[in-house]
Parts: C-alpha cells; sequence; structure tokens
C-alpha cells in the first residue's frame, strides 16, 4: 500500500484523501502524510481551489538519539585562500589519530596534506575540491571540565573564489563551521564571501586565528575586523603565550588555565593553572572584555553584569554556546597550525560551542503542496521516514560517487530509496563514509551523519526519501559562470573530449558547456579564469586530451530598468488548426534576493479563469525562455519578473504551444521600451605588496578601471581594496608580478553584477568584434562583421554614430 504515500499524480491525492481512514495504528505511521486530513475531506470537493492540509506525525528523538546526536558534530573549514585551512585539517587528523604522519601542503617530502588528494591540488599546493572526512576527539567540557568522546565529520574547503561552489554545497550540509584568519592579513575578500555563505545556511562558527608565528601577528586587530567588517559580536576566549617567534601556547579565559603543546609534533598537551606573568594582565582585561560582549548578546549574563557579578567558567561556557548556536556571537581561538601549537583546544571548542545535528533548524517542501507552502521541519531521528539530501557527485573508479547528509531516518546498505525530483526508485549497493579518497563501508547511517554511496543516479541537490514522504528539500545557491572560454580539442577529436566535459558539467554545477550556434565552437563557461585552467588541465591529465583554448570572455548579463504594461494577441488561422492566446499584464525590475538567489519571476494573478490554469504553466515557461537571450548583446536577461493579470483564450484554437508563443512575443514586443541595459560582473579585488610599491599597485588598477576603496598600511606591507571590472582583469596576475618584483599577491570575489551605461559596453563590444575581424582572414571577416551588424541592428550603428565612434567596417 506504501505507493498511497508517495509520488501520486497531484489530482490523485483528493481520491485519497477521501478514502477511509486506516483503522491499524501502524498504518497511520506508514502513511504519514493525508491520512490526517482524510476526516475532513467531505468538506472538500475535487474541484475545490482551497489547498489540501497535511499533518505530520511529531517523531520525539529517543535516548539512543540523543545519546548520539549530542556527541556528533558536522563541520567545515572556510576561509581566504591559503589561510591555513588543510594544514589546520591535517593537524586534527592527526591528533585524533586518524594520520599517522603529517604532511605538509606543498612539504619537501613531496607527499602533500591527507585532504589534498588530486595530484594538481598537491602540485600547485591550492585546494580544489572540497574533502570529506571523520574522526573521534576526546574533547574536554568547559562545563564539566570532564572529558567526552565526539564524533566528527569534517569538510575542508578550497578558497579561491573560482571554486565557491564547494564551499556553497558544503555549507549547504553542515551544522557548523571553523572561519579560519591570518594573524596577519585578517578579514580578506574571500572571508566575506564565505560569511555570507554561511549566513545564507544560518550556520555558526567558530572563529581561528592561525599563523600566531607570523611577524607582525595581531589577533586584536583581527578581532576587531571580525567585528566591524563581518558584522558580528566576537571576542578571544584565549589569549596568546608569546608572539610571533615566540608563541608558546595560549591562556584559556574560560577555564583559567594556561595550555602548552610539547612532545613531537605538539601532540602532548600540558595545563598548568599558572597563568605566566607577562600575559596575566592581559588575560584579565580580556576576560573582562569577552564577558562584555557576552553581555551584549545573552540575556542571563547581562542580568549577572547588571547585578555588578562576575560570571563563573561555567556560566560563561554555556553563554558563549548560547549565543554561538543562536548567530550571535562567534568565539575566537589563536594558534599556529604549522607550528603545532593550539590546535587540540581549538578542537574541544569545535565540541563545546558549536550546534549538533539536532540544533540546526532543518526543514523539508512537500512536494504535494505548491511552491511557497509552509515548510515542514525534520527531526533527526532514527526512526522517522529517511530524508537524506546528495549535495556532491564525484565520477570515480566505481561508478558514480554521491555525497550525502541524512537528515532524517536511517539510510541502510541494500534498501531502497527514491529519488524526490524523478520519483525513481533506487538500491544501495554501496555505502561508504568518505576520508578524503580512501573510502570505509559501513551497513547503515544514522540522521546527521554524511556518507556517500555508489551507483546512485541523480544530480546535484536531489532529495531522497524511502517512499513513505513526500518531502524535497530546498537545493543549494548555484551561481552562474562569470567567464567564458572557446575550447578545441588539439588533432583528432575523441570520444574522451566529450567524456571528460560531461564528467565536470555533472560533477561542478557552476562549470557549463554549450555550442555556441554561430561560431560552432565549444564553449565553456565558470566562475573565473582558474577554474576553467584546472579544467582543461584536467582534460589532459585524466583523458589524455589536449586543448587549446582562445581568450577567456565575460559573460555579460542584459537586464530592463522600467515597468512596461504589455497586451499581445497570438492569432494564427492558416491552414489546419488554428492558435489564439492573449496575454495581458506588465514586466518589471526585480532585485536580486540574496537568500534564494532569485532575479527571475513570473507571477500569475489571472483571476476568473480568462486564461485557463492548465495554460499557465506553458506561459510561465514562455516568460523564461524569452529571457535566455536579451537583443541587446545576446546575452541572458536576468532582474526581471513577469506579472501576468488577465488574457484570453478560444475553446478550440488556443493550447499550450500558443500561450507559450504569445508570452514571448510579448516580451519581445516591449523589451525595448523597458530601457534595457548590459551588465558586466565587477570583481572585489585585493592587492597585498610590500610598501614601496603602493603607487605602482594603485597605478596598476586604476589602468584598469578600477575604483580604489581602502587601502590600509601596516608595517611593511600594504592592502589595497578596489572594484575592477572582470574583463579588465586579464592578465592581471602577470602585470602584478612585474610591478612589484613577484612580491604582491592578489585575490578577487565576485562582487555585484554593476549597472553600465549600454552605450560604453556596446562600445566595447564593438571594439572586441573589430579586433577579431582584424586578425581573421578576408572571408571571415565578411561573415563576421555582417553578423555583427545583423545581430546589433540599426540601433547599434545609431549609437555609435552618437558616440562618434568609427562604425565597424567591412
Ligand atoms: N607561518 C605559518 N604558515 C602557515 C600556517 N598554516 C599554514 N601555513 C602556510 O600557509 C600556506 C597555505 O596553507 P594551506 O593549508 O594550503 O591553506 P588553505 O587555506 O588550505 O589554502 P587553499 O585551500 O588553497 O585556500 C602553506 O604554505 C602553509 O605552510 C601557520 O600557522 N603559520
Ligand atoms: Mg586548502
Amino acid at each position: 500500500m506504501q505507493p498511497f504515500a508517495r509520488g501520486l499524480p497531484r489530482s490523485w491525492h483528493w481520491a485519497l484523501r477521501s478514502l477511509p481512514r486506516p483503522s491499524s495504528s501502524k498504518l497511520l505511521t506508514v502513511f504519514p502524510l493525508g491520512w490526517r486530513a482524510a476526516s475532513t475531506a467531505a468538506a472538500h470537493s475535487p474541484e475545490s481551489t482551497e489547498l489540501p492540509q497535511y499533518s505530520y506525525p511529531k517523531y520525539e528523538l529517543s535516548e539512543a538519539d540523543l545519546n548520539r546526536i549530542n556527541f556528533q558534530r558536522n563541520i567545515g573549514v572556510s576561509a581566504h585562500i591559503d589561510s591555513g585551512k588543510t594544514t589546520l585539517t591535517e593537524r586534527v587528523l592527526f591528533y585524533t589519530g586518524r594520520i599517522r604522519e603529517i604532511h605538509e601542503v606543498r612539504g619537501r617530502d613531496a607527499v602533500g596534506a591527507k585532504m589534498d588528494s588530486m595530484e594538481l591540488e598537491r602540485e600547485k599546493g591550492i585546494t580544489i575540491q572540497s574533502a570529506a572526512t571523520f574522526c573521534d576527539w576526546e574533547a574536554l567540557s568547559p562545563t564539566t571540565g570532564e572529558k567526552q568522546k565526539y564524533a566528527i565529520n569534517i569538510i575542508d574547503t578550497p578558497g579561491h573564489v573560482d571554486f565557491t561552489i564547494e564551499v556553497e554545497r558544503a555549507l549547504r550540509v553542515l551544522d557548523g563551521a571553523i572561519l579560519v584568519l591570518c594573524a596577519v592579513s585578517g578579514v580578506q575578500s574571500q572571508t566575506t564571501t564565505v560569511d555570507r555563505q554561511m549566513r545564507r545556511y544560518n550556520i555558526p562558527r567558530i572563529s581561528f586565528i592561525n599563523k600566531m608565528d607570523r611577524p607582525g601577528a595581531n589577533p586584536w586587530r583581527i578581532i576587531d575586523q571580525i567585528r566591524s567588517k563581518l558584522k558580528i559580536a566576537a571576542a578571544a576566549v584565549q589569549v596568546p603565550i608569546g608572539v610571533e617567534d615566540e608563541f608558546k601556547g595560549v591562556v584559556d579565559l574560560v577555564r583559567w588555565k594556561a595550555i602548552y603543546n610539547e612532545g613531537e609534533k605538539g601532540i602532548e598537551l600540558v595545563e598548568s593553572d599558572e597563568i605566566p606573568a607577562l600575559v596575566i594582565d592581559l588575560a584579565k582585561e580580556k576576560r573582562a572584555e569577552l564577558i562584555e560582549q557576552l553581555a551584549e548578546v545573552d540575556d542571563e549574563i547581562a542580568d549577572i553584569v547588571l547585578a555588578d557579578e562576575t560570571p563563573s567558567g561555567h556560566q560563561i561556557a554555556e553563554a558563549i554556546r548560547r549565543a554561538t548556536v543562536g548567530l550571535k556571537f562567534s568565539p575566537v581561538f589563536l594558534g599556529s597550525a604549522i607550528k603545532n601549537t593550539a590546535v587540540q583546544p581549538m578542537l574541544d571548542g569545535v565540541c563545546a560551542y558549536l550546534a549538533n545535528p539536532a540544533e540546526s533548524v532543518v526543514t523539508a517542501h512537500d512536494t504535494r503542496l505548491p511552491h511557497g507552502s509552509p515548510p515542514v521541519p525534520l527531526v533527526p531521528a532514527a526512526e522517522a521516514p529517511l530524508v537524506a539530501l546528495a549535495f556532491k557527485l564525484e565520477e570515480g573508479r566505481f561508478g558514480q560517487l554521491t555525497y550525502m547528509r541524512v537528515y532524517q531516518g536511517t539510510l541502510k546498505k541494500g534498501s531502497f530509496i527514491f529519488n524526490a525530483r524523478t520519483d525513481r526508485k533506487v538500491k544501495v549497493p554501496r555505502l561508504v563514509r568518505l576520508h578524503s579518497n580512501e573510502m570505509e563501508d559501513i551497513d547503515s547511517i544514522g540522521p546527521g551523519e554524511i556518507c556517500a554511496v555508489f551507483g546512485v543516479e541523480c544530480s546535484s541537490g536531489d532529495t531522497f526519501t524511502d517512499g513513505s514522504s513526500s518531502f524535497s528539500m530546498t537545493s543549494m545557491f548555484v551561481p552562474e559562470p562569470v567567464i567564458s572560454l572557446a575550447i578545441k580539442p588539439q588533432g583528432q577529436e575523441t570520444p574522451n573530449f566529450s567524456r571528460a566535459l560531461n564528467r565536470f558539467q555533472k560533477e561542478d554545477p557552476t562549470f557549463k558547456v554549450h555550442i555556441d550556434r554561430e561560431s560552432k565552437e565549444t564553449i565553456i563557461s565558470g566562475m573565473g579564469e582558474l577554474h576553467l585552467e584546472i579544467y582543461i588541465e584536467r582534460m589532459r591529465r585524466e583523458y589524455g586530451v589536449v586543448v587549446s583554448s582562445g581568450k577567456p570572455r565575460v559573460a555579460y548579463r542584459e537586464t530592463i530598468t522600467e515597468r512596461v504594461e504589455f497586451y499581445h494577441t497570438h492569432k494564427k488561422q492558416t491552414g489546419g488548426a488554428g492558435q489564439f492566446a492573449r496575454v495581458i499584464g506588465y514586466v518589471e525590475p526585480v532585485p536580486f534576493d540574496p537568500e534564494n538567489g532569485q532575479d527571475r519571476e513570473f507571477v500569475n494573478t489571472v483571476m476568473g479563469g480568462n486564461i485557463p490554469h492548465n495554460y499557465i504553466p506553458a506561459c510561465e515557461k514562455g516568460w523564461f525562455e524569452a529571457l535566455e537571450k536579451g537583443t541587446l548583446s545576446g546575452n541572458p536577461i536576468v532582474g526581471a519578473r513577469m506579472v501576468l493579470q488577465d488574457g484570453s483564450y478560444h475553446v478550440v484554437d488556443s493550447s499550450e504551444l500558443a500561450f507559450r508563443i504569445a508570452t514571448i512575443a510579448a516580451f519581445r514586443e516591449i523589451y525595448s521600451k523597458t530601457k534595457p541595459m548590459i551588465l558586466e560582473p565587477l570583481m572585489m579585488v585585493e592587492v597585498v605588496a610590500p610598501g614601496e610599491f603602493q603607487a605602482a599597485v594603485i597605478g596598476s588598477l586604476n589602468a584598469r578601471r578600477g575604483t580604489i576603496l581602502d587601502s590600509e598600511v601596516r608595517d611593511e606591507e600594504f592592502t589595497c581594496t578596489a572594484e575592477v571590472p572582470l574583463n579588465d582583469m586579464f592578465g592581471y596576475s602577470s602585470q602584478l608580478r612585474g610591478v612589484t618584483q613577484g612580491k604582491g599577491e592578489f585575490s578577487m570575489e565576485y562582487r555585484v553584477s554593476e549597472l553600465k551605461r549600454t552605450d560604453g559596453i556596446l562600445r566595447r563590444l564593438t571594439c572586441q568584434c573589430y579586433r577579431m575581424c582584424k586578425k581573421s582572414s578576408k572571408r571571415h571577416i565578411n561573415r563576421r562583421c555582417l553578423r555583427q551588424r545583423s545581430r546589433y541592428g540599426g540601433r547599434e550603428v545609431r549609437l555609435e554614430l552618437e558616440l562618434g565612434i568609427l562604425a565597424l567596417r567591412i
């Protein structure tokens, strides 16, 4: 009888609800959805437009669930490039006994860190793919002072902005994070991106100020930056003993103990009640600051402070936990991963202050209800029906490996699971836990855990259930590619070329491939130059396909700027069945919604069946189809909403096709009246270089149409932040190397699409095209130029004349 509860066509649910209520209580749990509402079914007729009401059984966490979940942590390590995430994770794995030896990122032994398992990662010394692992840690509780064993799943993420999707999908499924910051550079551009991603998924975080051994390390400046730039209350829970080369350990401000690392690789942790005289005043001052910061975000501490009392270590620890899990505070730990100092206390902090799987609010959408209906909360009870989310795919030696987070219920090897999107039933042939590129076979996995399954065909973001519910979880935010490149295999094209592209496309939703309709070239699009470079290199190494590529091109977007009404009738009566559809409404600009990443919308407000409801999806489809290509530059249109208010239909001649065409035509007709504009990606660029090169660096950014936002000089270094259009950033790394004698570094993050005056962009597009033409053969010139002319039409020629720029010459 299970099929009743899931995967029914929507119309059947009405039928289901009018079935008699099952008498046995067992059935009630088997059919948790739909049955409860059956008692009120008589009130609804199948034609009723009222939404069905479903109630869901409440699952309580059992004693066994609580014992497991309280000691379970799923955390990510995220931060700016090179802040030491992989180095820190390597220490964590070593201290928890997962690995026997510590290997450095790009170390002299040429082995490389455990989590950077890909050959390219080891060669370049950067993380490209996030890697998952798990470990057990006997954490010392700051409240009880006792040691308790915790199971921790860790995902080490890349810092480079080009691989931002790896951070996005890791944070989508985690319950907490370690935000790593460099003790010298502090909050950098990518730190703010990661911060935004953490906020998007409501992830509590602890901060770890790494590299305390570096000259110029100043944790207090960094804590100020966390407060001012990331806008979250933060305070140190430790103070360092010694600085730079002399950095030996930390004073725990909650437990009031001095902690040192001793033994080989700092494996032994020595605690002392004696706080070194040199830091005692600082420790007292910083403890007072910690209490003061906590009082601002926690009522209990505020009451104690108002009563002129000092909270105990126990009370402080509890308040830190409450405020951190409540996303109001970030406790700051200090250490040096490379010098093996103070990593274990940070791990204790992960267990003590970050949320367990039951503390994160997790909800799902019931697919039987329309979009936008209230979400259903999930409970990580082992007895509840299974709900798991596939968040990452990888093609491996044994077929597709799907990373999953189990939110509710238990996933068992050999069991059958249902894909909520396709409604397909699949068997779980093999279940594993991951340790970077190694795997450990397991038979079952409980709620709140992360695992991987083999041989389950699906897409990234798919929800799996055991078939007794119709839940689907919201997928993650996937940013749009910003850069594209034409590629061609050298020599004969082999099947490996498309095999490689298919695989990369499936694994990485920010990597897209299409064939240009006009030039018939294969175009790959991604998040940056490095992103595409890595895939080209992987094609060579893993598939033996050498490709040649053109110059990277920026992916522009178009947008509308004014609200315009439309009234369009699509009528065709030339032989055969006629076509008739009339659509009335308006289109208007909408801002980008950072919460769900949406910037295109379709709203239907048609009343009284003027357009029958079965034609509305066709209108919606037409609208999104129309947005695929703007007429200004041929790029997709974003930031637009269509509100369909009215229309009319013909009993015989109206069809889905007619309404789809009518919607497309209605928009095309008014597009020029909406005052469309072209958007170009704008990057937030941060350059760090020795002070003497400041003028040269600022000059180089200005020359690239950059707007300097901030410039900060510290000791011998300076940091400069600027906004520069992505199109002007190509080749900047070699220019920066040149002007700073190889001592400058830069990083950039995708900021926002900036509205640029259409004429300016058109001018550049025209110039680009002109240059392209000059280089090509004569025959090609003619074809290319004609195409450009026809694409832009008379409109561009007029603009060019207004601007006084040379028109295209043929
Ligand atoms: N001085 C010092 N250097 C460190 C420390 N931790 C890491 N490093 C160095 O910083 C560099 C980057 O370290 P990684 O661990 O690869 O940094 P990451 O954050 O994983 O980098 P991506 O994954 O590429 O974003 C390496 O050269 C490390 O040796 C530290 O505590 N002190
Ligand atoms: Mg790394």
